[in-house]
C-alpha cells in the first residue's frame, strides 16, 4: 500500500479534478498577502474555538488560540494546538484506490474511480431498486459539503435512506427537544456558563471532552454551585462542588424524584407552567409514586441526598443551568431522560433567562449543522419529509422537481444494518466516519458490510478500521484543507479556512460531490452549487421561515468579522449582542407555542442486566482530552500521542481487582456474550464497586458492546454492558 501511495500524483486531466481553493494549487494568488494571518474554527470538538493560522508563502506553518472570537477567548485544548500536524501524516489517502478481486487494492485516479461509483451503484440500483444504495454521513464536515451530500443522494442520485454519526452521538437531544419545544433547539448561550448559580451537568465529563467549555465554568465569578451526576468520579466531578454518583442508568428515577420534591414542596413556578407549558399536571400526578425513599434501590442514593438536590435545583433565588451528554443520549431511555431534565427546567422556570436552560452539549465540530443540513432524518434546513408543505418550499428554492424529494423519512442508522442484513440494502456509501469502530457490536457491522455488493469510503486516511472494508477508497481533504461553515453547540455558525493543499490527488469533499453529480448525470440540479460560500447562501434561504432561519446572512466575511453568528438570523437581523439564548419570550416552536411536559415509566431492567457469568457492568466513553474518537487523526501527533496513555487501561474498583487477584497493571481479558478483549487493569476508586470502565478511542473495546437502542430516537446506548473479567 505505502508502495503504491509514494507513486500516485499523475497528472490531473479535467478542469472538475482541481481544487479551487485559495491555496489548492500551491500558488499564492495575485493581490494575496503571502506571509499573513487567517482564522479557522477548530475541526475537532463542538466547541468550536476559532484559531488564527499563521501563514507562510500562503499555506499556514503554525497556529494560536483567538483571543477575540466570543467562544474561546484565547484558549485551545492540545488537539487544538496540534490540528495542523495531523494532516501531514505517512497514511493519507493520495489517490482513489478500488479493490481487486485478490484483495489488494489498486490505484485507479479519479478518472476512472468516479465513473466506476456510478457505475457500480447505478447497476445495484436497476437490479434491486433505487432504495437499495444508502449513506452513512457525519458531523464532521462543513455545512455546506453535508447539504450536497444529502441533496445529491437523495434528490439527485434516488436515495431514501441515509443517516449519520450524530445518530450515535445526538439523536437523543435532537428527538427530546422536537417532541418537547416542537423544534431541535438547543437553548443556551456559552456566557450561560459564566452567569449561572447552580450548575448541573449529568453525564458529561467538560474537563476531558469540552475542555474549554470547562475554563468556562470554571471562571464563573458567582462561587456557583457545581453539581456532577455521574457514577464515575470523573475528572469533571473531582472538581466539581458536589458528585452525585448515581447507578447507571439511574437518572431517570432520580429525575423523577427531585420532580416529586419539588412538586411536594411547592416550589414550582406556576406562573410559567400556566402562560407557557402545557401537560404539568398530568405530570404531577404521575410523580407521586417517586419519592425519594422509593427510588434509592434504581438511583443507589439516600434520601437526604435526593432532598437536598431537590432544594439546590429549585430555589427560586438561584439561576440554575442543566448541562447533559453521552451519559443521557446514550441510554436506552435517554429522550425521556433529556425530557426529565427540560421537565425540571420548565417547571422551575429555569429557561430563557441567563445563566438557565436545558442545555444539551453537542459533541463533534459541527454535529449541529448536521442536525440542521444533512437530509437525513431531517428534510434539509429543519424541514420535515413527510410534510408536503415543506418539501414544496423546499422543491420551489432548490428549483427541483418536487417528486424528487422522498416523502418518508429514512430508516435509522440501525434500521439501515438491519437493510443490509435482510439484503435490502446492497450498496453503502460511508462519509468521514469510521464505523467499523465506533459502532455499538463493532463485529455485526463487519459481518454486514460483507453483505454488501460495493461499499464505498470516502476518508483523509487509508488505515481506518472502514477503510480496510472498502471496495473503493476515495482520498478526501480534510479540515485546513478546505472552506466551509461549521455551527458550534450554541447555534454559532463559523467559517474554516483552506490554508494547506491537501495531499497527493486528495479532494475536498465538497469536490467529489460535485465531481460525482456529473458523472451521474444530475449536474443540472447544482448548477448554483458551485463554491461553499454559493452553497452556504443557498442553504441560508433555505431557512427562511425556520426558528433556525439565518437568512439575514450575508455570507463568510460577516461571520468572521461579526465573532461568528448563532441562528436565529432572519433576513433584516442586526447583531446588537454577541450572547443569544433562545426561548427569552417564553414562547416555544410547538403548534401552541407552549413547551410540553413528556414523560413515561422507566424501565424496570436494564437492556442487558449482569448476571452471574457477566457480573460486571461496563461504562465506555473520552479517556482524555487528547484522543479523539478512533483517533485516525490524533494519533498523528506526536505531541498528543505523549498526552494520551498509550494502552487500554480498564478503570475497576481496587476492592474488585483485589477480589480477582488482579494487580495495578496486570493484563486482564474482558468478556462479554459479544467477544472479549484484553487490557491493562487500572485499579481506581474513580469507579463503583461491580462497574468497569473503558475509554472508547481503542478500536477492540466496541467488540463488547451490547446492540441496544432508545426507541424514540435510535441511538445505541454504549454506556450499559454486561462483561466479565479475568486475570490473564
Ligand atoms: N477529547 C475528546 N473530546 C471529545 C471527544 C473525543 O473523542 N475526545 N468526542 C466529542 C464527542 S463526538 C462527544 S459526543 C462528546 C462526549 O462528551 P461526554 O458525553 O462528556 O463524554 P463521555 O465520556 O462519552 O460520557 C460522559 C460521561 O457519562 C458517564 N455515564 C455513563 N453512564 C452514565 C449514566 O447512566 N448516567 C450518567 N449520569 N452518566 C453516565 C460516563 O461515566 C462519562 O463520564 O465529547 C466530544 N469531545
Ligand atoms: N463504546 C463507545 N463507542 C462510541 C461512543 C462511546 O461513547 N462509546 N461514542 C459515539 C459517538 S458520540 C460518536 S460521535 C462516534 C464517533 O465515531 P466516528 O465518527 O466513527 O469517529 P471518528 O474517528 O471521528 O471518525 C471520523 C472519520 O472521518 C475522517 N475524516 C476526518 N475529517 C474528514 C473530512 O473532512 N472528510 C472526510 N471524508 N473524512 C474525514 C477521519 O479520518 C475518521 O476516519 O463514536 C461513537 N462510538
Ligand atoms: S476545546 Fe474543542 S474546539 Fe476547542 S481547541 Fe479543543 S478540540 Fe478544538
Ligand atoms: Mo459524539
Amino acid at each position: 500500500m505505502r508502495r503504491l501511495l509514494k507513486q500516485s500524483t499523475g497528472p490531473l486531466t479535467s478542469e472538475l479534478l482541481r481544487e479551487p481553493g485559495r491555496f489548492g494549487l500551491g500558488q499564492v494568488p495575485a493581490g494575496m498577502v503571502p506571509d499573513a494571518v487567517t482564522t479557522s474554527i477548530c475541526g475537532f470538538c463542538s466547541t468550536g474555538c476559532r484559531l488564527k493560522l499563521h501563514l507562510k508563502e500562503g499555506a499556514a506553518v503554525s497556529l494560536t488560540p483567538d483571543a477575540h472570537y466570543p467562544v474561546n477567548l484565547g484558549m485551545a485544548c492540545p488537539k487544538g494546538w496540534e490540528s495542523l500536524a495531523v494532516l501531514d501524516a505517512s497514511d493519507r489517502v493520495m489517490v482513489p484506490l478500488l479493490r481487486e478481486a485478490d484483495g489488494s487494492l489498486k490505484e485507479i485516479g479519479w478518472e476512472s474511480a468516479i465513473p466506476t461509483m456510478v457505475e457500480r451503484f447505478k447497476n445495484i440500483q436497476s437490479r434491486y431498486g433505487k432504495e437499495s444504495v444508502a449513506f452513512i454521513s457525519t458531523g464532521q464536515i462543513t455545512c455546506e459539503e453535508m447539504a450536497f451530500l444529502g441533496a445529491l443522494a437523495k434528490f439527485g442520485m434516488g436515495m431514501k435512506h441515509g443517516d449519520g454519526n450524530t445518530r450515535q452521538c445526538m439523536a437523543t437531544a435532537v428527538t427530546a427537544y422536537k417532541q418537547s419545544f416542537g423544534f431541535d433547539a438547543p437553548p443556551f448561550t456559552y456566557a450561560d456558563f459564566e452567569e449561572s448559580d447552580v450548575l448541573v451537568f449529568v453525564g458529561a465529563n467538560p474537563a476531558i471532552a469540552h475542555p474549554i467549555l470547562w475554563q468556562r465554568v470554571l471562571s464563573n465569578q458567582r462561587t456557583p454551585e457545581i453539581i456532577v451526576i455521574d457514577p464515575r468520579k470523573t475528572e469533571t466531578a473531582q472538581s466539581a462542588t458536589r458528585h452525585i454518583s448515581v447507578k447507571p442508568k439511574g437518572d431517570l428515577w432520580l429525575l423523577y424524584a427531585l420532580a416529586h420534591c419539588i412538586v411536594r414542596d411547592g416550589r414550582v413556578d406556576e406562573n410559567f407552567l400556566k402562560e407557557h407549558t402545557h401537560g404539568f399536571d398530568d405530570f404531577a400526578a404521575f410523580l407521586e409514586d417517586y419519592a425519594p425513599g422509593l427510588v434509592a434501590e434504581r438511583t443507589g442514593l439516600g434520601t437526604e441526598e435526593i432532598e437536598i438536590l431537590a432544594n439546590l435545583v429549585s430555589d427560586p433565588s438561584k439561576r440554575v443551568s442543566w448541562w447533559w451528554t453521552m451519559g443521557v443520549n446514550q441510554s436506552h431511555e435517554g429522550t425521556r431522560t433529556a425530557q426529565a431534565i427540560i421537565n425540571l427546567c420548565l417547571m422551575t422556570g429555569n429557561i430563557g433567562k441567563p445563566g438557565t436552560g436545558a442545555n444539551s452539549i453537542t459533541g463533534q465540530c459541527n454535529a449541529m449543522g448536521s442536525r440542521l443540513f444533512s437530509n437525513t432524518t431531517s428534510l434539509i434546513a429543519g424541514h420535515d419529509f413527510t410534510n408536503p408543505v415543506h418539501r414544496a418550499k423546499v422543491a420551489e428554492l432548490l428549483e427541483l422537481d418536487v417528486s424528487l424529494i422522498p416523502t418518508e423519512n429514512s430508516w435509522a442508522y440501525d434500521e439501515i444494518l438491519s437493510g443490509i442484513e435482510r439484503g435490502d440494502i446492497k450498496g453503502l456509501w460511508i462519509i468521514a466516519t469510521n464505523p467499523n469502530h465506533s459502532w455499538i457490536d463493532r463485529e455485526r457491522f463487519t459481518r454486514l458490510c460483507g453483505n454488501l455488493d460495493f461499499l464505498v469510503v470516502q476518508d483523509m486516511y487509508h488505515s481506518t478500521e472502514t477503510a480496510g472494508l472498502a471496495d473503493l477508497l476515495l482520498p478526501a481533504a480534510g479540515w485546513g484543507e478546505k472552506d466551509g461553515t461549521f455551527i458550534n453547540s450554541e447555534r454559532r455558525i463559523g467559517v474554516i479556512r483552506q490554508v494547506r493543499r491537501p495531499p497527493g490527488q486528495a479532494l475536498s469533499d465538497f469536490r467529489i460531490f460535485r465531481l460525482l453529480a456529473n458523472a451521474w448525470g444530475c449536474d443540472g440540479l447544482f448548477r448554483s452549487w458551485t463554491s461553499p460560500e454559493a452553497v452556504f447562501n443557498i442553504i441560508a434561504r433555505l431557512t427562511r421561515g425556520q426558528p433556525c432561519d439565518i437568512s439575514g446572512i450575508t455570507g463568510y466575511d460577516q461571520l468572521d468579522t461579526n465573532g461568528g453568528i448563532q441562528w436565529p438570523f432572519p433576513a433584516g437581523s442586526f447583531l446588537a449582542i454577541r450572547e443569544r439564548r433562545l426561548f427569552e419570550d417564553g414562547r416555544f416552536f410547538t403548534p401552541d407555542q407552549r413547551a410540553k411536559f413528556i414523560f413515561d415509566r422507566p424501565s424496570e431492567r436494564l437492556p442487558e442486566p449482569v448476571s452471574d457469568s457477566f457480573p460486571f457492568l461496563l461504562l465506555t466513553g473520552r479517556g482524555s482530552s487528547s484522543q479523539w474518537h478512533t483517533q485516525t487523526r490524533t494519533s498523528k501527533s506526536a505531541i498528543l500521542r505523549k498526552l494520551s496513555p498509550g494502552e487500554l487501561l480498564l478503570e475497576i474498583h481496587p476492592q474488585d481487582a483485589s477480589a480477582l487477584g488482579i494487580a495495578s497493571h496486570a493484563k486482564v481479558r474482558i468478556s462479554s456474550q459479544r467477544g472479549s478483549i484484553v487490557a491493562i487493569a487500572f485499579p481506581t476508586a474513580t469507579v463503583q464497586r461491580g462497574q468497569v470502565f473503558l475509554p472508547m478511542h481503542d478500536p477492540e473495546v466496541n467488540r463488547l458492546t451490547h446492540g441496544s437502542f432508545d426507541p424514540d430516537s435510535r441511538q445505541p446506548s454504549y454506556k450499559a454492558s454486561a462483561v466479565a473479567i479475568e486475570k490473564l
